[in-house]
């Protein structure tokens, strides 16, 4: 068992994409272990972009993610999860996001890219314990 971790952004839940995301998933094989409707609160949301405090795009991204609710799930498959899982999700730059992918299917905007994953292994497990400290 091997897992990670997602949000889909407060944009992907404005827009009524949690079903096509998740599907996604799903359809690929990979089984969604925990699941919650969530409006993030600043300091969470700090503590989660702490690799990016400092950068101008810092605020902008914690209020952004804290605007709504957000849908934050643990995903299981069976070795590198985070892997396949970022593969799917895309670029960050729309630009670079491939046809195929989540981000390069569904948005074009550097900010507002529906979706947060995981970027390795050991972020998957901070991240978890930070959104679902029970699991
Ligand atoms: P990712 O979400 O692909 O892991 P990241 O961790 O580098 O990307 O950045 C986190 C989020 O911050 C990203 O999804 C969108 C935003 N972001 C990143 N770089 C940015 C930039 N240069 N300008 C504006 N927003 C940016
Ligand atoms: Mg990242």
């Amino acid at each position: 068992m091997n897992r990670t971790f997602i949000i889909i952004k407060p944009d992907g839940v404005r827009r009524g994409l949690i079903g096509e995301v998740l599907g996604r998933f799903e359809e690929r094989g990979l089984k969604i272990v925990a699941a919650e409707l969530r409006t993030i609160d600043t300091a969470t949301a700090i503590d989660h972009y702490a690799e990016h405090d400092g950068k101008p795009f810092f605020d902008s991204l914690v209020s952004f993610i804290t605007s709504g609710p957000a849908l934050l799930a643990v995903l299981e498959g069976s070795a590198d999860t985070w892997r396949t899982v970022r593969t799917m999700i895309g670029a960050t730059n729309p630009a670079d996001s491939a046809p195929g992918t989540i981000r390069g299917d569904l948005g074009l905007e550097m900010g507002e890219n529906i979706i947060h994953g995981s970027d390795s292994a050991d972020s998957a497990e901070r991240e978890i314990g930070l959104f679902f400290p029970n699991l």
